[in-house]
């Protein structure tokens, strides 16, 4: 009998159920259950309705269920740095305010008031995001500090989720290191910082390793659900589960972790917090055995995503991608410039960043891609430099993986701007990651190194050439 293994993979735009199990060697996926997600607005604010994502979780397990596949163990992930605030009794406190929120401007500049910046990047080694949960609990001591004073807990978005399944509170290590309050050295809370910045001490939970089982379902759930199962963590920070599910055995990979954002860059045994790895603003971020995801945000498919949604809602991705592949226009803008954060129009920031440069300003769907796509890819090329320069060493080929695996067009612009073989796939690598840390945690895997081996040999992995 197959033992099946349930991941529950939550991004900004989508999230989705996927079972796993082995089979002749090989890794075999279905996806159960598939559900929007999006920021929406309260009060002015955007922030994550979490009611309506943990009804989901539950109808995705139901579904398990009613097709008679009981999972052996369930892992939830999402993106990082944001939480939401619980009080004694477990009930959440407000808001869990999306990291696209502008509450944090100027939140940094209180952090500084305490820490400076080049002090706070040498002890935590995280790169600067004005979204992080440094900034943002900045902000809650200004904007609601009577909140703060009642929580007893602040859970990170899978943290809680596994809080709501399991009643067990733990933070789990590589999606709490995106706060930027972890210390890269003893791999906990940074209790110093912590305390400097006036946070209080009990909010923050025992650093739990990916891999653990902290329990199982709550009672009552088992009854709703209709079924008990073991709560175990994934690498819950979605890029570090996707980082696991780079099917390379390489020690000096090259990855992007293709989907809103663009996540590039290697894995490092120690972190670099040197001041030339500030300047070129790359982060430590922890990873799975406690190596370090090496790593820069760059604003990736969120882009396409958002001029699209503006004024192609109709039209597909590839359909975008073939008008974009006609067009000629060479202007490119900076995808890492946080001005393509949340602007009011995507498609106006766009334009106005190339008119601004004294370039052709881009017109209608393709040319506005055909712009998006070049400057991705440009960016791309950039960070490799910057990476080679930092670490000293070369790359010869990018692995990409992530929903945004499947973009051709990206993939050869990539190859064609960074003159490395681009290796595409697997698309789901942020689901096929935790599983990963499920099977490995019940020994169905012997380790990351076999378990990298094993994506290699069950999904499909496409080659691009410069
Ligand atoms: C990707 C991601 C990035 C993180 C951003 C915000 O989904 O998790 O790694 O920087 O979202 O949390």
């Amino acid at each position: 009998m197959s033992k099946y293994y349930l991941a529950v993979d939550i991004g900004a735009s989508s999230g989705r159920h996927i079972l796993a199990h082995l089979e002749d060697g090989r890794m075999q996926l279905e996806e159960i259950h598939r559900f929007p997600n999006g920021m929406v607005r309260r009060q002015g604010h955007l922030a994550w309705d979490l009611i309506q994502l943990f009804e989901e979780i539950k109808r995705g397990m139901i579904k398990c269920k009613e097709m008679g596949k009981i999972p052996e163990s369930v892992g939830i992930d999402s993106w990082g740095v944001d939480y939401a605030l619980i009080d004694r009794d477990g009930r959440r406190l407000g808001e869990a305010y999306g990291y696209r929120d502008q509450r944090t401007g100027g939140a940094d500049e209180l952090v500084y008031k305490k820490i400076s910046e080049d002090q706070l990047y040498a002890r935590t080694g995280i790169q600067k995001q004005i979204f992080n949960t440094i900034y943002q609990l900045a902000a809650d001591q200004t904007m609601r500090p009577q909140i703060l004073e009642q929580a007893d807990a602040m859970l990170m978005i899978p943290d809680y989720f596994h809080f709501l399944l399991s009643g067990v509170k733990a933070q789990e290590y590589t999606n709490a290191t995106t706060g930027q309050l972890v210390d890269p050295k003893s791999r906990n809370w940074d209790w110093d910082l912590i305390d400097r910045l006036g946070y209080p001490r009990r909010i923050f939970q025992p650093m739990t390793k990916p891999g653990t089982c902290i329990g199982e379902l709550l009672p009552e759930l088992q009854e709703e659900i209709g079924f008990n199962c073991k709560i175990v963590l994934p690498a819950s920070h979605d890029t570090a589960s996707a980082v696991m599910a780079v099917p390379s055995q390489d020690s000096n990979l090259l990855y992007i972790s293709s989907g809103t954002w663009s996540l590039m860059g290697t894995e490092l045994e120690e972190a670099n917090c040197s001041p030339e790895s500030r300047a070129a603003n790359f982060t430590n971020e922890g990873g799975y055995n406690d190596r370090f995801r090496y790593l820069k945000n760059i604003m990736g498919l969120w882009m396409i995503q958002s001029v699209r949604k503006e004024i192609a809602p109709d039209m597909s991705f590839a359909e975008i991608c073939r008008l974009a592949e006609k067009e000629k226009i060479k202007s490119l803008v900076d995808a890492n410039d946080p001005r393509f954060l949340t602007p009011a129009s995507m498609a106006r920031e766009v334009q106005t960043a190339c008119e601004e440069k004294g370039q052709e300003v881009p017109q209608g769907i393709g040319q506005l891609a055909s712009v998006i796509y070049n400057s991705l890819a440009v960016c791309y090329g950039r960070t490799i430099q910057e990476l080679e320069a930092v670490n000293g060493v070369s790359y010869e080929r990018i692995h990409v993986v992530g929903g945004g695996a499947n973009a051709d067009y990206l993939n050869q612009l990539t190859a064609r701007a960074t003159g490395r073989e681009v290796l595409a796939g697997p698309t789901e690598a942020t689901a096929i990651g935790n599983i990963l840390a499920q099977m490995i945690a019940a020994d169905q895997v012997e380790d990351l190194q076999a378990g990298r081996k094993l994506i290699r040999d069950s999904f499909e992995i496409r080659s691009y050439q410069p």
